[in-house]
């Protein structure tokens, strides 16, 4: 068999772009390939999220007598497993877990970085086979390296993001992550079981034609927001369009999709949900920072969600995020919201 070498792995371009830093400690490019380590292991059950009747249900005791857990869980423990155990988080926050959990020992008290994730976003969507993701975000912690990491580590506005990334376990599993130097796509080889580097350099288009939206909400939507829905709509030959509206209801998927393409995606607050439905630390922060990295943008309708000031692990807001042509022109209606 003919080996392509011109094909990176995740290994092998991490530790190329340490090289280029001789100062580099490793322990960042350590962290993503832990993570890959995860995605993979999670890879596997997400494959298998059909057999669950077979195997046996979540929660159940299947035909082996090994219990079954529920896959969000499963991922849960999956991603803070190898954090725990490898040489670089000093703590993490996840969506699953009330508080933020704080890796108690020498090497973890030692280590750089905090690392918050949502483990399996769009979850509800496991059992009808629909893309799912996981998404991270990584930080420098502020307290003193040497001493457990605090709750003021995890409480970083997302400007202050070193890296993040997601997962998309679709109908091929990628691993996209961005750092201040760019945003790299790495595709599942699963004939080899390595991330290999199939999108190098990833740029959001300037424009698109898509619109993601939960429609369903429509009218509780604030009057301007209603309003772009409604040009958006209306889009023809003679102003960009016309546009199609393409919304999955799994956050990964609905960015992703307009990452590559060009597109903007869109949870606004609800007259039940003012503050939105996503969460700011794990979920928006780090696909602000994936698309900004990427040339497009992200706010909460008033401001760049890079620059809240966080108060809650689990705090959510309204976002908005995509092409930096139609953030521009979402923004001249934004602006009319008191
Ligand atoms: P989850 O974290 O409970 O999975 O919820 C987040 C998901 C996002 O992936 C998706 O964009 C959104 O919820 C869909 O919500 P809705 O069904 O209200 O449109
Ligand atoms: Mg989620």
């Amino acid at each position: 068999m003919i080996v392509n070498r011109k094909i990176l792995t995740l290994d092998e371009f991490t530790i190329q772009q340490m090289r280029q830093f001789p100062s580099a400690t490793g322990e960042l490019s350590s962290l993503l390939r832990d993570i890959g380590l995860a995605a993979k292991r999670v890879n596997v059950e997400v494959n298998k999220a059909g057999l669950v009747d077979i195997l046996g249900d979540a929660g159940s005791v299947n035909v082996q007598g090994e219990d079954v857990k529920k896959l969000d869980i499963y991922a849960n423990n999956q991603f803070m497993g190898v954090l725990q155990h490898g040489i670089s988080c000093a703590g993490i926050g996840s969506e699953e877990l009330d508080d933020f959990v704080v890796f108690d020992d020498e090497i973890s008290n030692n280590s750089k970085y905090v690392v918050q994730f949502d483990p399996l976003d769009g979850s509800g969507n496991i059992d009808v086979n629909i893309s799912i993701g996981t998404i991270f975000s990584v930080y420098r912690r502020i307290s003193k390296p040497g001493v457990p990491c605090t709750k003021e580590d995890f409480l970083q506005p997302g400007n202050r993001q070193v890296a993040a990334g997601y997962i998309i376990y679709g109908s091929s599993t990628m691993y996209v992550y961005a750092t201040k130097r760019g945003v790299n796509g790495f595709t599942l080889d699963p004939a080899i079981g390595e991330f290999c580097l199939s999108h190098p350099d990833i740029k959001c288009p300037p424009s698109g034609k898509v619109y993601s939206v939960n429609h369903g909400n429509f009218f509780q939507y604030n009057e301007h927001i209603r309003e772009y829905i409604n040009v958006c709509q209306k889009k023809d030959k003679t102003n960009g369009g016309p546009y199609t509206q393409r919304y999955i209801g799994s956050m990964v998927a609905d960015v992703h999709r307009n990452l590559m393409k060009g597109g903007i995606f869109m949870y606004p607050g609800t007259t039940d949900k003012p503050g939105g439905k996503l969460r700011l630390l794990y979920e928006c922060n780090p696909f602000a920072f994936i698309v900004e990295m990427a040339g497009g943008r992200a706010t909460d309708g008033k401001q760049r969600i890079m620059d809240i000031q966080p108060t809650e692990l689990h705090q959510r807001t309204p976002f908005f995020v995509g092409s930096v042509d139609m953030m521009d022109e979402l923004d001249t209606y934004l602006e009319k919201i008191k």
